[in-house]
């Protein structure tokens, strides 16, 4: 039964006043790929209430903290999360029931102690998240701030450029080409809606590109976004250029490219693998491919440009390519403080990927945050694959100042849940608001 059984009623405490916790319910929902995932309800002792749903991603970093799934292949394929939930319930919300939702630190560090292990693999991070994020809601709703601000306080009123996805690949668009997206970043806009508009007008203007090359379109994408078959990874670039100019827009000047390779997917024993071209590339040759589109597109972005064990050749990438592009990393991060110093030491990417379920609280996404900030890194907010309709990661976004967001594409809603939320923080900030020029 996917309900966990409540383990204690808030208002059947006392105190009505205090921010302090009262009861946690968890529950197992479906994401936008229809596989099970968690849902935390928080309420605190005064009524506040909080609730968080948790993503999950398809091309995963080997570091990213463990999402616990049930493995009983008479459910849901295995993918069940009903042990994450009786986690909660069992465990966690013992453990928290007193707490102060307010000192999100505290409930954080209190559940990683709980669970004991480096990968947060006992009680599951998906089990974690859920909670540290549905408290963090909850206290901001105990002061009635939006979360955002709650968050970030006052200083929280800038919102991100957003990278959105047009072409899927990889292991998201079903093996179609290799790389695995492919996004316009709209530049001329002065705010966060106008950029938006550009990049819906990029995307409309992609399908009659595709169109009048005869290449068959069915659906979308896991993250909304086109995924034909093309002839090389390459004819991607030619796509976006194609597009970026249809809708009106000066390819570099007022749209520029970003692309995710996500190349560990197709990194085998030292090589980088193009299986849709039947082409094997070593590092070094792979760098120079990389360049060559930088030098030959309005390419401004690459994440996870190379694998996330290829230390040595992203230093290489770094120093070639780091003064024209941002070198997001992803896999090689995976928002974790301690990877991040390394690429730091290392000279290795001059950006990172933020995404809370790969390293499983609030608090430390948000230490890596500041972190990356200290070191003069980049921050690109960003969803996974697997979403769902919570939109936490736009005030999270606007709450840490990110420069850059990134949710996937226009369609679908566990997108859109995010990009409306930005549209509304942005009128709500009204002439406060500030955005984030690329
Ligand atoms: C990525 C993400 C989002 P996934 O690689 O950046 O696009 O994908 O959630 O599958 O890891
Ligand atoms: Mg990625």
């Amino acid at each position: 039964m996917p309900f966990a059984e409540p383990s204690q009623h808030p208002l059947r405490e006392g105190n009505r006043r205090m921010a302090r916790i009262a009861y946690l319910q968890a529950r197992e929902l479906l994401d936008s790929r229809g596989n099970p995932t968690v849902e935390v309800d928080v309420f605190l002792e005064d009524g506040a209430h909080g609730r968080a749903m948790v993503p999950s991603g398809a091309s995963t970093g080997r570091h990213e903290v463990l999402e616990l799934r049930d493995g009983d292949s008479t459910r849901y394929f295995g993918r069940g999360t009903r042990k994450a939930i009786q986690n909660v319930v069992r465990e966690i919300a013992p453990a928290l029931l007193g707490m102060e939702a307010n000192d999100q630190q505290a409930v954080d560090r209190m559940m990683i102690a709980l669970d004991g292990t480096r990968s947060k693999s006992r009680l599951g991070a998906n089990a974690i998240l859920g909670v540290s994020v549905a408290v963090a809601r909850a206290a901001a709703q105990s002061v009635r701030v939006p979360l955002y601000r709650a968050l970030g306080g006052q200083k929280a009123q800038r919102l991100p450029v957003p990278m959105v996805n047009i072409l899927s690949g990889g292991v998201h668009g079903g093996g179609n080409f290799d790389l695995q997206d492919f996004m316009v970043i709209p530049l001329r806009a002065r705010c966060f809606a106008e950029a938006l508009e550009d990049a819906v007008a990029v995307y409309r203007s992609m399908k009659g590109v595709l169109q009048k090359r005869g290449i068959d379109l069915a659906g979308v994408a896991d993250e909304g976004g086109y995924a034909p078959r093309l002839a090389s990874n390459e004819a991607g670039f030619d796509l976006m250029t194609e597009a970026i100019e249809h809708a009106g827009l000066e390819p570099g000047g007022e749209a520029a490219i970003a692309v995710d390779a996500a190349a560990s997917q197709f990194y085998e024993n030292g090589s980088y693998l193009l299986a849709s071209e039947g082409k094997s590339f070593q590092t070094e040759e792979w760098i120079e491919r990389l360049e060559g589109w930088v030098r030959r597109y309005p390419v401004t972005c690459i994440e996870d440009g190379l694998a996330e064990e290829d230390w040595e050749g992203w230093r290489r990438l770094t120093s070639r390519l780091g003064e024209q592009c941002r070198l997001v990393g992803d896999d090689l991060f995976v928002t974790q403080a301690d990877r991040l110093l390394r690429g730091v030491a290392e000279g290795a990417a001059n950006a990172i990927l933020v995404k809370m379920n790969q390293v499983g609280t609030l608090t430390e996404t948000l230490d890596v945050v500041r972190l990356a900030e200290m070191h003069g890194y980049a921050t690109v907010v960003s969803a996974r694959s697997g979403e769902t309709e919570d939109d936490t990661l736009a005030d999270l976004a606007v709450a840490t100042g990110a420069p850059f967001i990134k949710i996937g594409s226009i369609t679908r809603s566990e997108r859109l849940a995010k990009y409306n939320r930005l549209l509304r923080i942005e009128e709500e900030l009204g002439p406060q608001a500030a955005y984030a020029l690329p």
